[in-house]
């Protein structure tokens, strides 16, 4: 059996790696040349633990990697589908490229596989005219569905083992064909849906629930804020109940998937009104990160504050809709445009940005020594394990200020307390 892989970002690498380890013949395909090119020159082009080697042992095995899309038995799709905000939809651009690539090299008895987080009724109504567009029936002699990825960022490879699989077919066959390729490759379940837009709805629930789940989370933060209340130490003792599982508050919601998801289960009836409001919540948190520095230090004119961790939660590189990068934004300008830190944010103070992890050129990113230099202020923006054990005592001596805010719970408030810090948690 070969595999051709439609698009190599972490989801499309990792399963083109996942199936070469396990014996598959895979081609991975990337419109991107300069994705091609640092994976060919051994570049990392996703940090993660054990990511680069499990890549690297796949292309010194069966993983080839390919500038045009190969003939193949089976064809999975796992190109992005970003929110295009202006038309308030999907953008399916990335999908319907790809169904035409895969249209152009399908053959008789060929299966081809949807992953991409995509609105209800994309793998039949817009995926299957692509493909039949060839001349080759969807059904009938080409195999077809839709099974969506739900690996953690930061845990890829091993959720890409363990994680159950959902597998919604346009027929039987599909569903069989489909079944037998994710069997090997998983030591979780295989659960089949009714049909295709089952499992792209199953997806999308998924992800819109989290997104509620966590601004219950962050309501409860305001609202215990307001009883002089911790909230987390609340959290975790309703969380004591056999049916009560509330997850944690911080300073808003990031990534590419759980703000932009619930948007794709719009139908326009307004049915979506829940997810809505959660996500408005959630959006509003930045904000109220900037509003409690203020509590802490008065005006923020003049001040200087270093946001520490600016990517969109611990432990990854990835910056895409970072609430600690919001927040950075909201105090001033940190794109590599200033050449310095530079007035002009909230009540004209200034930012400087450090993170151990974000590779984003386009930031004004500096060393954590450099960031609190003088600074009055520090916010941690993302719970890297670096930061757990950062010393008071030293970054204290360097700053301007003993002011710390902490919405991602990564320090011990105790100890900067101690050392003199006036410590602000959610
Ligand atoms: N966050 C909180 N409080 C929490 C948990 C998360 O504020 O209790 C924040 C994080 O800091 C981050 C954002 O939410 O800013 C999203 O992080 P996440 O870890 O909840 O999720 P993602 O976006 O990294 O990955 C999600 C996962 N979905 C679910 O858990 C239902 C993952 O399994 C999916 O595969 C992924 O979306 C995806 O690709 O769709």
């Amino acid at each position: 059996m070969t595999v051709c892989v439609h698009g190599l970002g972490y989801i499309g690498l990792a399963t083109a790696a996942h199936f070469a380890n396990n014996g598959t013949e895979v081609i991975g395909f990337d419109v991107d040349e300069d994705v091609l090119e640092r994976l060919s020159e051994g570049e990392p082009t996703v940090s993660e633990p054990d990511f680069e080697t499990y890549v690297q042992d796949a292309l010194e095995g069966n993983l080839e990697l390919s500038r045009q899309p190969q003939p193949a038995d089976v064809h999975l799709i796992c190109v992005p589908t970003p929110y295009d905000e202006m038309n308030g939809e999907a953008d399916l651009s990335y999908v319907k490229d790809a169904g035409r690539n895969v249209a152009g090299v399908l053959r008789p008895g060929d299966t081809v596989v949807l992953e991409s987080t995509v609105p209800p009724g994309t793998t039949t109504g817009v995926l299957a005219p692509i493909l039949s567009r060839g001349g080759l029936d969807v059904g009938d002699v080409v195999e077809l569905g839709y099974t969506p990825e739900t690996v953690m960022p930061g845990n890829t490879l091993s959720e890409l083992r363990t994680n159950d699989r959902i597998v919604g077919g346009v027929d039987e066959a599909s569903v069989s064909a489909i079944e037998t390729l994710y069997e090997p490759l998983t030591s979780g379940e295989i659960h089949v849906a009714a049909d295709p837009t089952t499992a792209e709805f199953v997806k999308l629930a998924q992800n819109a629930k989290r997104n509620v789940s966590i601004a219950y989370a962050n309501t409860l933060a305001l609202l215990a804020e307001n009883y002089g209340v911790d909230v987390r130490s609340a959290i975790s003792l309703a969380n004591n109940h056999p049916r009560v599982d509330i997850l944690n508050p911080g300073p808003g919601v990031g990534g590419h998937c759980l703000p932009v998801d619930p948007h794709f289960l719009s139908d326009g009836t307004g049915a979506t009104e829940l997810l809505d409001v959660a996500s408005q919540v959630n959006d509003r948190m930045p904000e109220h990160v900037v509003r409690m520095l203020e509590d802490a230090v008065g005006t923020l004119h003049g001040k200087t504050v270093a946001v520490l961790g600016i990517t969109y939660k611990g432990n990854v590189s990835d910056t895409r809709n970072s609430p600690g990068l919001e927040v950075a934004n909201l105090l001033g300008d940190v794109t590599t445009e200033a050449r310095t830190a530079v007035d002009g944010g909230w009540g004209e103070s200034s930012v400087t940005i450090h993170d151990p992890r974000a590779t984003d050129s386009r930031l004004q990113l500096v060393s954590l020594d450099a960031a609190v230099d003088s600074a009055h202020a520090v916010i941690f923006g993302a719970a890297h394990d670096e930061f757990a054990d950062l010393d008071p005592v030293a970054i204290g001596s360097k700053m301007s200020g003993q002011t710390v805010v902490d919405p991602v719970d990564v320090i011990d408030a105790k100890r900067w307390a101690d050392y003199g810090f006036d410590v602000r948690t959610i």
